[in-house]
């Protein structure tokens, strides 16, 4: 995997004719993702490139490979018939935008870049703000100033945590904000944006409400992968313990892969919207660590006082081992307690429902987690 290969060739903006179009002769869609390092730009990238689509993704320069997603799909630019370009960029970087939107031209923008970390965005609230909030805008304004206004299709990646405190339950496209971090204040800049340019300048624009979707890609701090990682662990004596924050916050988990397939649904659409997209159903964090625990046959007692940093979780069959503990320091400022979506609009007007249940979603996390352990990619 030569990323020293990925900077900008001259190649990659007029693909050959073989590229161009495919077997059928028609001119292949092209779609620029930001973001494409990540859990849903690598799922989203395996979808538009089975539909048939050139995929260009901007990816960060890091003194160590940020890539691993990606892998699979990314062969050498200088083989035959390659429809997936890397490029060097970043959602701070106003001239390198409107550089890459210019030469790539693309159809559609999917812009899933962000510092998507809640905990983290109050430790780096004026970078959060720049990325996630202005980010939206720098993209905006580089299809705009490139005269791409009526031909360009973007994907905002939305979020639930535009909701934050509890204003209304389930949640919907019609029920008010209430942000409750820095980076829910920043997406919520980005959503007024899109909608703003939306109606100013007639631009196709649409904002992907969209509710905690998870995978064994997702990062490992947050919490659904930090339990699967470590129950995997666990199990194989690799770790005693498993410290973390708010137990009863509630979230709408879904699958990503069912999650970027509504994305791409979106853009699709004849007019441009904005949807939610969950399932419906909503979960305690305590209830992830107790299905994860028992899918590899451990049985979670929890003792304590509810909620309190003394609860503990055992093991029902070793009273002796502790498999959970309370760590203050995974506790927000604010927290947002409920999260519990209604993908109502999104089944009725562009017909996308989730396939994966939670059941199944907890169980594929922690085989994938058990498998790394095996192979020993888990073992630090
Ligand atoms: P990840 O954290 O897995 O991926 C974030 C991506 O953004 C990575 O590719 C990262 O690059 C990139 N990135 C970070 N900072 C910058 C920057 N300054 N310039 C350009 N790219 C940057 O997030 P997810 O895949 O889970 O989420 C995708 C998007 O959807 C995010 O915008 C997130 O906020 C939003 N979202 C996610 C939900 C979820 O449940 N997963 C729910 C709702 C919204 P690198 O790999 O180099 O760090
Ligand atoms: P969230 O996801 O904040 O909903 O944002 P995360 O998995 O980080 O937290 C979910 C809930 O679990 C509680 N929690 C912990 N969280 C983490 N990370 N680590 C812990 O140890 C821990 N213990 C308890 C949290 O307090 C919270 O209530 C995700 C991100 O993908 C955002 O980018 C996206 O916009 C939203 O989902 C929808």
């Amino acid at each position: 995997f030569d990323t020293a290969n990925m900077s900008m060739p001259e190649a990659v903006f007029s693909p050959d004719a073989q590229v161009e179009y495919n077997g059928a002769g028609e001119r292949r869609k092209v779609a620029l993702l930001t973001g494409v390092t990540g859990q849903d730009g690598s799922y989203l990238c395996e979808f538009l490139l089975e539909k048939g689509y050139i995929v260009h993704g901007i990816i960060r320069r890091s003194s160590t490979f940020n890539t691993h997603r990606i892998e699979h799909l990314y062969k050498d630019r200088h083989a035959a018939g390659v429809r997936f370009f890397l490029h060097y960029g970043d959602l701070t970087d106003s001239t390198n935008l409107t550089q890459l939107i210019s030469q790539i031209r693309p159809d559609e923008i999917y812009n899933l870049g962000a510092m998507s970390h809640v905990k983290v965005s109050f430790q780096m609230s004026e970078y959060t703000a720049d990325v996630d909030g202005i980010g939206a805008l720098r993209l905006l304004n580089a299809v705009r100033a490139c005269g791409l206004e009526k031909t360009t299709r973007l994907y905002q990646a939305s979020t639930s945590e535009l909701y934050g405190k509890v204003q209304e339950v389930p949640q919907s496209e019609t029920t008010p904000f209430y942000p409750r971090s820095p980076y829910g204040v920043a997406k919520q800049y980005a959503y007024w944006i899109l909608v703003n340019y939306r109606e100013a300048y007639d631009m196709f624009l649409v904002n992907g409400i969209l509710f905690n979707h998870e995978s064994p890609r997702r990062g490992p701090t947050f919490v659904t992968r930090k339990i699967t990682r470590a129950v995997a662990r666990i199990q194989k004596g690799l770790q005693k313990t498993l410290y973390l924050g708010n137990l009863d916050a509630k979230r709408d988990w879904g699958h990503a892969r069912d999650y970027v397939r509504g994305m791409w649904m979106m853009l699709q659409h004849d007019t441009p919207d904005d949807f939610v997209l969950a399932t419906g159903e909503t979960h305690p964090v305590r209830e992830f660590v107790e299905k994860a625990f028992r899918h590899v046959g451990m049985e979670v007692e929890w003792k304590g006082e509810k909620g309190s940093v003394h609860e503990v979780g055992y093991n029902k069959a070793d009273p002796e081992h502790v498999l959970v503990k309370i760590d203050p320091q995974y506790f927000r400022p604010t927290e947002v307690e409920l999260l519990l979506g209604d993908p109502a609009k999104a089944k009725k007007h562009i017909g996308w429902e989730p396939e994966v249940s939670f059941d199944d979603l907890v169980k594929e996390m922690v085989e994938a987690d058990i498998a790394l352990v095996e192979k020993g990619d888990l073992t630090s």
